[in-house]
């Protein structure tokens, strides 16, 4: 089978990563993927030996550590699109130190999400945070060409107003034009949107590197209402190679409950 399933470890608050890989491979996911924030407060409190036990522990389980996201969670006062250069340089270097840590760990993709952190600050212009945005990552990318990492960007309807739609962040995409810049389809952001999940992935399929699994209730796939069928099917006949991840943002039925019953689904709607 050529598509791989992964889930994002930040519903397993409080266990030891041991315990949450063992777990995720148990369950029988293939992959993990990582939230920064559930580590350190800042990634540059990793110490490489820290990192190698990460990358070595998901190695032991037969996990692959599919990449990043949630990136600028922590620590605070990051900011991507801000007129305030200081602040964007600072983020910028932290950037840097993100696509260090995924290579790191052996990840190969990182996920531009971070809503509260790349909408216009009151006042902006949409045109001119767009630029800022593009000089950001033009900075960027050659550090994640040579780590191996592919930055995709999310769109969020609902959650930002910075490339808030799949039309936008591929509009980004192209003019970019750079091979680790691509995008994603979040199914919660896909359906939020109004888009039909096989229409997201047909539109974003040249650029298409990765996939978030989960529901507009915030659940796991199949924990909700959303039908993802057609993403299955959308997928296969494009012939999509990455991750699809499960991403729950509503962990109150527990972490064994989602990964469990979000891979039951998973299986049956990609067989
Ligand atoms: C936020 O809703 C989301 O989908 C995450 O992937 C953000 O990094
Ligand atoms: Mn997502």
């Amino acid at each position: 089978m050529a598509i791989k399933f992964a889930i994002c470890n930040e519903i397993f608050q409080g266990w030891q990563l041991e315990d949450a890989f063992a777990f995720i491979k148990d369950v029988g996911y293939q992959g993990v993927e990582i939230a920064p924030f559930t580590l350190a407060e800042s990634v540059e409190q990793i110490p490489l030996k820290e990192r190698e036990r990460v990358r070595n522990l998901a190695e032991k389980f037969g996990l692959e550590i599919v990449g990043l996201h949630w990136l600028l969670v922590s620590p605070s006062g990051l900011h991507l699109t801000t007129p305030d250069s200081s602040v964007r340089e600072r983020t910028k270097n932290y950037f840097r130190e993100l696509i260090r840590f995924c290579w790191d760990l052996g990840g190969k993709i990182m996920v531009v999400g971070s809503p509260k952190q790349r909408s216009l600050i009151p006042g902006d212009n949409y045109e001119a945070a767009w630029e800022r945005a593009k000089a950001f990552f033009a900075d960027l990318l050659p550090l994640a060409q040579e780590n191996g990492v592919t930055l995709c960007i999310e769109a969020l309807p609902k959650e930002t107003d910075f490339i808030p739609t799949l039309d936008e962040a591929i509009r980004f995409v192209r003019e970019i034009n750079h091979p680790n810049l691509q995008t994603m389809v979040d199914a919660k952001s896909a359906v939020n949107e109004g888009l039909k999940l096989d229409e997201a992935v047909q539109k974003a399929a040249p650029h298409l590197r990765h996939v978030h699994a989960n529901d507009v209730n915030r659940l796991g796939p199949g924990m909700g209402n959303v039908d993802l069928t057609p993403l299955a099917r959308a997928l296969k006949e494009i012939n999509y190679k990455g991750f699809v991840s499960v991403e729950v943002f509503d962990f109150s039925p527990g972490a064994e409950r989602i990964a469990t019953e979000s891979l039951n689904y998973l299986r049956k709607v990609f067989a």
